[in-house]
């Protein structure tokens, strides 16, 4: 390696990668200091990124202060997003590939969608919904595979100025439910399954019996994907693919405000219900591709590939979004890691010569597991720099990526950010920041974190610091409120420390004035990458008719980054059995989706409680850890003796 510059034992970029890359460490130095010095000068210049209609006179509008939180950018400027991710690239890249489909199955050939095709593909879909009666601020949920229909559906939203909610496809009937409903969506867009990793997902049936909790008047627009048969209600579904074979190839767009919602994502939160997180036009989009020149040193003719889902943020801000806007050629993958065997990553980076890969600790920990042969196999030299997302990277699955994909020549970039930032917060910029295994190093231009100390909320001042991490002022891709919530909005993530932004995480900042982020101190869990509120798991145990009771921690797992640990209480008078264990991790599955399911069920006779009722997570957490010699303070506990049933009979003893 190169250089170790100011940072003890960091990963310095090669020397003809900084010489190529947007940004040095002079450059980021420089940036950084003006977007925190004068945001207004900062944002006002970076806002030009992307076009606007009406161009804005007012840049930040914004304050964190509880009781009055609201975050306003750009405001008086008009837009439209659709046109910037593909209209305003048809005088130059009309013949370029916008999205490179790359199906599940691999002897599918892949497609290639010029920015031409998809203008016409995503007008054509905007004309379908206006069709059936979808106009401008109202709500659509889409619930579909990874296939360039969910790409089309996201922009044709954005072209007439409607909101979409994307519901990841591994979500239950009764989620999807939830969100048509608190978001009141007119139309549900789905198709009749999901192939993934050989098997299928019932899409269309999970959509049949999730709007049997809806409005008769919400309407199912069905992309005939796999072409399999499926439950037909006259009136109600509609096949979306014929609908654009016959519609109209160009549709307008509609100007926006650049405060009028984007989009509405529901995320975990450490209650029950799920978080609608909403997002604006103009301050997400330029914050969007932004970060994605930025941390993934996009240049043109890059082919860049984003692993996620669109059901997630990541595959909103950096496939969909961030790429088109800078009119990349972005890759969207219908598959798994594993199928058909654990190189189909490394076979599309070869077979489509990706320059910049991007995915989840948990998909390189469980590659990793199946040994370097699978990598070795394919031609990984069009790649020049790797990403990861989602949850912190161990040492080890940092270096196995270093050194088996990235052949030691490639940048890693740790992302840290959420749903609730829009795009990163904090992740280094591969020619400016050195990088250290396992941080996420320094913040993007325009954050300004702080580290707080959760006994008293003092603001940690050295710059060695330990405590949870806040920031300090707005900046253009922050959601901007909870769906029909503002309240809720505000107590989530402003009240606990008054004046900032709240993020849930706690973190360290080391000597060098690096961030390592050490997970979430709510009772938010991240099992492969996927955000869950303990909450919602345990709502969905005791929904069953046999359990009384039920407390669901984190605990660490090996390839999952957390697992799912329940302690259950049965109803009086019911046989723990393994039928009953298997049928809870079943009935949870259903309730919620496969990625909430439990993977260890204790059965507690009691659970740990202080004497006014509120149950210790703490204690709960250590004995799932397999830690219980450090159980801490248990004098509060109303009946101690159940702590010893529950150490005895505890399911992680690994
Ligand atoms: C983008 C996304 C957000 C939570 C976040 C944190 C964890 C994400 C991380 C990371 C350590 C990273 N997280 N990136 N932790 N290092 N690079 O993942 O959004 O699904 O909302 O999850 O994920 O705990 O608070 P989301």
């Amino acid at each position: 390696m190169a250089d170790t510059a100011q940072a003890t034992g960091a990963y310095t970029a090669s020397a003809d990668f900084i010489a190529k890359a947007h940004i040095d460490a002079a450059g980021y130095e420089r940036m950084y200091a003006a977007s925190v010095a004068d945001p207004d000068a900062f944002w006002r210049e970076e806002g030009q990124r992307i076009d606007w209609i009406k161009d804005y006179a007012t840049v930040k509008n914004s304050t964190f202060e509880y009781g009055k939180v609201s975050i306003k950018w750009f405001e008086d400027g008009t837009l439209n997003v659709s046109a910037n991710c593909i209209d305003r690239h048809m005088a130059t890249r009309a013949n370029q590939t916008a999205i490179i489909w790359e199906p599940d199955d691999p002897k599918v050939p892949a497609l290639h969608i010029s920015y031409a095709q998809l203008l016409e593909q995503t007008c054509r879909m905007a004309n379908v919904l206006k069709a059936h009666g979808v106009q401008k601020g109202d709500r659509v949920v889409l619930y579909l595979p990874m296939i360039p229909e969910a790409a089309y559906a996201m922009l044709a939203c954005a072209r007439i100025g409607a909101i979409h909610s994307v519901v990841f496809g591994g979500f239950s009937p009764d989620a999807l439910a939830n969100r048509i409903n608190d978001s009141e969506a007119k139309v549900v867009i789905t198709a009749d399954f999901a192939p993934r990793g050989g098997k299928k997902t019932a899409l269309k049936s999970n959509t049949d019996q999730a709007l049997l909790h809806c409005k008769d008047s919400v309407k199912c627009l069905v992309v005939k994907h796999t072409g399999d048969q499926t439950h037909w209600t006259e009136g109600r579904d509609f096949d979306v693919k014929a609908e654009m074979a016959a519609a109209k190839p160009y549709c307008a767009y509609t100007e926006v405000g650049a405060e009028d919602p984007l989009f509405i994502l529901y995320t975990s939160g450490s209650t029950g219900k799920p978080k609608g997180v909403v997002h604006t036009s103009g301050g997400y989009l330029v914050y969007a591709s932004m970060t994605h020149k930025y941390t993934f040193d996009y240049h043109d003719g890059d082919v860049f590939w984003c692993t996620a889902d669109v059901g997630w943020v990541t595959g909103h801000s950096y496939i969909v979004y961030g790429p088109l806007a800078n009119g990349a050629t972005t890759i969207m993958f219908e598959g798994v890691p594993t199928y058909p065997d654990a190189g189909r990553f490394w076979e599309v980076c070869a077979k489509h010569k990706v320059t910049q890969f991007y995915t989840a600790p948990t998909a390189i920990r469980s590659l990793m597991g199946m040994g370097t042969e699978w990598v070795e196999k394919h031609d990984l030299s069009s790649l020049r720099l790797l990403g990861t997302v989602g949850e912190p990277i161990n040492p080890e699955a940092w270096n196995w990526y270093n050194v088996n994909v990235g052949k030691g020549r490639c940048p890693i970039v740790d992302t840290f950010w959420q749903t609730e930032t829009g795009g990163h917060l904090i992740t280094p910029l591969p020619g400016a920041i050195p990088q250290k295994p396992g941080s996420a190093t320094k913040p993007f231009f325009g954050i300004k974190p702080v580290v707080l100390d959760p006994a008293n909320a003092a603001l940690q001042t050295a710059v060695e610091a330990d405590g949870v991490l806040c920031i300090t002022d707005s900046w253009p891709g922050m959601m901007r409120t909870l769906w029909g919530d503002h309240a809720r909005f505000e107590e989530a993530y402003f009240s606990q420390y008054r004046g900032y932004y709240f993020t849930g995480d706690g973190c360290r900042r080391d000597g060098d004035g690096y961030y390592w982020i050490t997970g979430r101190v709510d009772d938010v869990i991240n099992v492969s990458g996927h955000r869950m509120g303990t909450a919602e798991v345990e709502s969905a145990l005791v929904a069953h008719a046999q359990v009384a009771e039920a407390a669901v921690v984190g605990y660490p797992h090996d390839i999952k980054g957390q697992g799912i640990y329940a302690y259950v209480t049965l109803m009086r008078g019911v046989e723990p059995t393994e039928a009953l264990r298997k049928e809870l991790e079943a009935w949870v599955r259903t309730e919620i989706g496969p990625i909430a399911k439990p993977d260890l069920i204790q059965w507690a006779p009691g659970l740990p409680k202080t004497r006014s009722g509120k149950i210790m997570r703490r204690i709960l957490r250590k004995i799932a850890e397999n830690d219980f010699g450090a159980l801490g303070d248990t004098s509060t506990l109303a009946d101690p003796s159940v702590v010893d049933d529950l150490i005895a009979n505890r399911m992680n003893k690994a």
